[in-house]
């Protein structure tokens, strides 16, 4: 509501001065020795002069946002491949940056340079092989050398050796949750399928299927130091997108197949949360939780609780209302934590067995009821008789 009143008292704020200023102008009339609609020297001045403050107005911007926000960057990666990724963008950026500044000064030089003047004629000058040679060779080159060096980055990123002892595990994306599932001693991934979706069977797992005996599902996904993960991405639903940035992945969800990313990770949670980066963000964002906790008790609201770093991963494609919220907490443990962590969880097969026990279990007692319902419809009965009997 504040928003909206600001917003209407500056678009009248705007019209009040754009009528101030036609006012003005009439009480000009006369005055002005020139008043034709024509660019004259001094206008064409002032146009030249503020070519040049609109450039260092782009570069003084650009420094600010370096120094103001360059922090925000993800800091070191936690995975094998991640310094590759990051050097691929660093070189991006890096060429970026340095043919910007460049082109920027010749596009605003040239436009002061040139501005208009009195007598001054433009050169009819209809082409140059040479320059057009020149200026289109050189960005194919650059151009052509750095797609080479991102598909060259991304074949190795993407390549999984087949020998290589490397753990399954899907992850499938639902508006608006994540589940991951591990493929157990086998390594397979039992079959899915959404139309087998029932009770607690929520990624539609066949449990007919032999290699899904030892399928084990988790809400949280915990993952080994060291080893190499093989993602296997499915979709309940729409479009979606596996994001999990501190590992420089990220791969489509797409309904009716399955997708896959492998990587490497190279430092546990517990690592991580250590480096001097993560130390700082997490101080910095627990300086705002106070301030924001200060206010909210000072309201008689509970307080928020201290954040803590943890990998996330990430819906990142727009899936609808709660996209913003679709989330799954990754912990990397040492391989000897993980295999502690997931030695008693529960395969899917035998949770749907239990389900399935308890359903009967609970079916059982029925009994009563059913018998309750034969008198009623024998009362029912009766009563119809009886009517009957009247008419
Ligand atoms: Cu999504």
């Amino acid at each position: 509501m504040t928003s909206l009143l600001v917003i209407i008292v500056l678009v009248l704020l705007s019209i009040a001065i754009w009528q101030m200023t036609k006012i003005f102008d009439l009480t000009q009339v006369g005055n002005k020795k020139e008043d034709s609609q024509i660019a004259t020297d001094n206008d064409n001045n002032v146009q030249g002069y503020l070519m040049f403050g609109f450039l260092a107005f782009l570069y003084i911007f650009m420094i600010y946002g370096m120094f103001k926000w360059g922090h925000l960057v993800l800091g070191t990666p936690a995975s094998e491949h991640g310094p590759d990724y990051d050097n691929l963008m660093y070189i991006s950026f890096a060429i970026i940056f340095f043919v910007q500044a460049i082109t920027q000064v010749l596009l605003h030089y040239f436009a002061f340079k040139y501005r208009g003047a009195k007598d001054k004629k433009a050169l009819y000058y209809a082409d140059n092989d040479k320059l057009e040679f020149i200026w289109t060779i050189i960005p194919v080159i650059v151009l052509a050398g750095l797609i080479l060096y991102g598909l060259y980055t991304w074949t190795n990123i993407m390549f999984v050796d087949e020998d290589e002892d490397v753990m399954v595990v899907e992850l499938y994306a639902k508006q608006f949750s994540w589940e991951a599932r591990y493929s157990g001693k086998d390594n397979v991934l039992g079959k899915a399928n959404v139309r087998l979706i029932e009770g607690v069977n929520t990624m539609g797992v066949d449990v007919n299927d032999p290699n899904a005996q030892d399928d084990i599902s988790v809400t949280e996904l915990h993952i080994p130091k060291g080893k190499k993960i093989l993602f296997k991405l499915r979709s309940q639903d729409i479009l979606h997108s596996a994001y999990m940035p501190h590992f420089r992945a990220q791969m489509n969800c797409v309904p009716g197949m399955v997708t896959e990313f492998a990587f490497r990770p190279t430092m546990t949670t517990d690592e991580m949360r250590q480096q001097p980066e993560i130390v700082e963000k997490v101080s910095n964002i627990n300086k705002i939780r106070a301030k924001k906790t200060a206010q909210l008790v000072a309201e008689g609201k509970t307080a928020l609780d201290p954040y803590t770093f943890d990998y996330l991963l990430l819906c990142n494609k727009i899936c609808g209302a709660s996209h913003y919220n679709m989330q799954m907490k990754i912990v990397v443990d040492t391989p000897q934590d993980f295999q502690a962590w997931l030695k008693d969880k529960k395969t899917i097969v035998n949770a749907v067995k239990e389900d399935l026990a308890s359903k009967k279990a609970e079916e059982k007692p029925v009994v009563a009821p059913v018998q309750a319902k034969v008198l009623d419809s024998t009362v029912v009965a009766t009563a119809e008789d009886k009517l009957e009997e009247k008419k």
